[in-house]
């Protein structure tokens, strides 16, 4: 490279480089704002959702030139032993989990996933981005330095971080065009990333438990579907009286990696609402299942979801949920509960259900 080009990108670098406070805390916000964005995209897969996928993406991306300031600007306090600190090993392992975090999140996204056995490079990106949020806050609290309004307020300040959020908009522009031209894995993929699971009925689409529900089959006989709370009049349903009349598409988006779309048989949801005659007061519904998984929907919401008993054309088969499942198609495959045999009718909604959904196996 000719000495002028070198400058002159040096000086580009240099032009680029937020000042040291706005870089920190400029990752330190980014990580938030990527860990709140990386939860809440596994509330939704419906095309509103895109936006917050494509934030995700884009803030993601953005910490790598963040990073890559930070770690020019501290290299010598890594390399140099005489600059050591106790709080130094911290520092080097929340960057290594930084690092580690991106990367990941990179291969999933452009579709390189190594067989990791049980666990999908979604879920270990995940995992690593929540150990970060973690060692980040452990981290600050050592080399804590308050932020200065005018380093954030410098008009240059913004057009830096408009030049990053731009080429990062192009990398992740770049990706999607390279997956559709190389077909690499990237023509099956919905907007949450969800690679397609073809075909239909029980043995198309994977068995999957959230943490550790593995009950043994119901007994069909000895089952039968509990709907109560604010109604009129509770309602026992042996599996014999329940008329599945209702067949409806609908994407099961598991939030591991995969989705498959198939058709659901079974009863909707209002209908038993009706017949248990639902009160006035009522705003939640409460699924819960023969293990105490449990997820609740708005009560408007519920009404046009379905509880299946079969898929395909098939009776579901117990890794699937039977004698019944929710299939509820705004949500993600974790709300989709299994086994169930609880449908109550409340007022209010239902906070512990997350803990009861990551605890109910256990
Ligand atoms: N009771 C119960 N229901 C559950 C789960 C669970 O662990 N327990 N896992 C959920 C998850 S994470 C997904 S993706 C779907 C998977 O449904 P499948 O096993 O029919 O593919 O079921 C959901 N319903
Ligand atoms: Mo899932």
């Amino acid at each position: 490279m000719s000495g002028w080009l070198r400058g002159q990108l040096r000086r580009g670098v240099v032009w680029l480089e937020p000042p040291p406070r706005v870089v920190d805390w400029s990752i330190f916000g980014a990580v938030l704002f990527l860990a709140g964005t990386g939860i809440l995209s596994f509330l939704g897969h419906t095309p509103e959702w895109i936006v917050l996928f494509w934030a995700h993406r884009l803030v993601g991306l953005s910490l790598v030139p963040l990073l890559a300031f930070k770690l020019a600007r501290v290299r010598t306090r890594l390399t140099d032993p005489g600059k050591w600190q106790l709080s130094t090993p911290l520092s080097i392992v929340t960057g290594l989990v930084a690092f580690a975090a991106i990367i990941t999140g990179a291969l999933w996204v452009f579709g390189i996933e190594p067989d990791l056995g049980p666990v999908t490079m979604l879920s270990v990106h995940a995992g690593l981005g929540l150990l970060l949020v973690l060692l980040m806050v452990l981290h600050a609290r050592t080399r804590f330095r308050p932020p200065s309004t005018p380093e954030f307020a410098r008009r240059r300040t913004a057009m830096q971080y408009g030049a990053m959020l731009v080429a990062a908009a192009l990398v992740y522009r770049g990706q999607t065009l390279l997956n559709e031209v190389f077909d690499a894995a990237g023509a099956d993929r919905r907007l949450t990333g969800s690679h397609r699971r073809e075909g239909s009925g029980n043995d198309s689409f994977p068995v999957v438990s959230w943490v550790a529900d593995d009950p043994d089959p119901v007994a069909v006989d000895e089952w039968a579907l509990a709907v109560g709370g604010t109604v009129e009049e509770s309602l026992a349903l042996p599996y014999g009286t329940l008329t599945p009349d209702t067949v409806a598409e609908a994407t099961l988006d598991c939030t591991g990696g995969w989705y498959t779309v198939q058709e659901w048989g079974g009863v909707r949801v209002g209908e038993l609402l009706d017949e248990a005659g639902a009160t006035g007061d009522a705003r939640y519904v409460r699924f819960e299942s023969v293990t105490g998984y449990r997820w609740s929907l708005p009560i408007e919401e519920a009404r046009g979801a379905l509880l299946a008993t079969h898929v395909g054309g098939e009776r579901l088969s117990h890794g699937h949920g039977a004698p019944l499942r929710l299939v509820a198609p705004g949500r993600r495959g974790f709300q989709w509960v299994k086994w169930v045999e609880q449908v109550e009718v409340r007022r209010r909604g239902d906070p512990a259900q997350w803990l009861a959904t990551l605890v109910s196996g256990l």
